[in-house]
């Protein structure tokens, strides 16, 4: 059970808020059955380290394993729904004057509870590109347009390279557009709200202390303790699915 005292000080906190920035990670969409990053994969995928599959190398090196996985998780995430942590958010919209959902997720599941201003940092599964972006950065292609199966990494129809997901691999830069304006909103913002995530993934990690160097105040949701609690002025301990309703009950109480 979260630490009532510490709850009520932090809905204090986003009622007041003009601009709330929150930063997410894959614990926000476990409780939707989406396996969180570094849990054990499971089954088939069991005996790879996610890291070691999501990068250029990896596709370069067994294009076909790298694409039956993202064909994998393409799948699962596609029958996964949101949860009560992500449909909180979507209503926290109707309190606070301006939030803004920096998300590490590529699930695509704060854009279906309904939350309007979302930074995909890590870009998001179900979008495939050419990986030379033949035809501009992202040459994005329809699947829908093609012959393909989930076990061989297409060609581009454009070029003789292969598809590939559109999400930022280890090693690759993440969106431009997307990495500055969430460096401008966290610098900007009032309260950033930390859900769901290790804090070891970089640069999406650094954000919350950039948040807490520019005088804003940082609440944590974790069921464990992350690289980020250090920062957080209030850690909220357990499960998203369960506080963030909680938590938007309690701002609604201030208001
Ligand atoms: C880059 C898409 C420039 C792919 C992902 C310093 C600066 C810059 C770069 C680096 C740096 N140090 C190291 C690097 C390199 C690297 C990096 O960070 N490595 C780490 C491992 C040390 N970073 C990069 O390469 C980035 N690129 O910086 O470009 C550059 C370029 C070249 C050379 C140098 C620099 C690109 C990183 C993006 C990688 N792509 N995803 C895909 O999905 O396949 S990252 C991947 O990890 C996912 O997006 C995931 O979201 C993300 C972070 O993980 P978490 O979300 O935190 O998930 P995790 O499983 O770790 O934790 C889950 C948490 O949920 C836990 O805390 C758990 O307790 C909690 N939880 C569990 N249940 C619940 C819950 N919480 C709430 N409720 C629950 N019910």
């Amino acid at each position: 059970m979260v630490n009532q005292s510490v709850l009520k000080l932090a809905a204090e906190e986003i009622a007041q808020a003009n601009l709330l920035v929150v930063l997410s990670g894959a614990g926000i969409s476990k409780e939707s059955g989406v396996p969180t990053f570094r849990d054990a994969q499971d089954g088939l995928w069991s005996r790879y380290d996610p890291q070691e599959l999501a990068t250029p190398a990896a596709f370069r090196r067994n294009p076909d394993l790298v694409w039956s996985w993202y064909m994998y998780r393409a799948n699962l995430v596609s029958s996964a729904a949101p949860n009560p942590g992500h449909f909180a958010l979507a209503e926290l919209e109707t309190v606070i004057p301006k939030i803004v959902i920096l998300t590490q997720n590529v699930d695509g599941l704060h854009e279906q509870a309904g939350s309007n201003d979302i930074i995909e940092l890590h870009g998001r599964l179900g979008r495939w590109k050419c990986f030379a972006n033949c035809r501009g950065t992202p040459t994005v292609i329809d699947l829908a347009q093609i012959e393909y199966d989930a076990e061989h990494a297409p060609k581009c129809p454009y070029c003789t390279d292969r598809l590939r997901p559109d999400v930022v691999w280890f090693g690759e830069q993440l969106p431009t557009n997307a990495l500055d304006r969430a460096l401008e909103v966290a610098q900007q913002c009032d309260v950033m709200l930390v859900v769901g995530t290790s804090g070891v993934v970089e640069p999406a990690a650094s954000l919350p202390q950039i948040a807490r160097s520019a005088e804003a105040k940082v609440i944590e949701v974790n069921p464990e303790p992350s690289m980020i609690t250090a920062d957080a002025n209030f850690f909220l301990q357990g499960k998203s699915g369960e506080i963030l309703p909680a938590l938007v009950e309690a701002v609604r109480a201030q208001a």
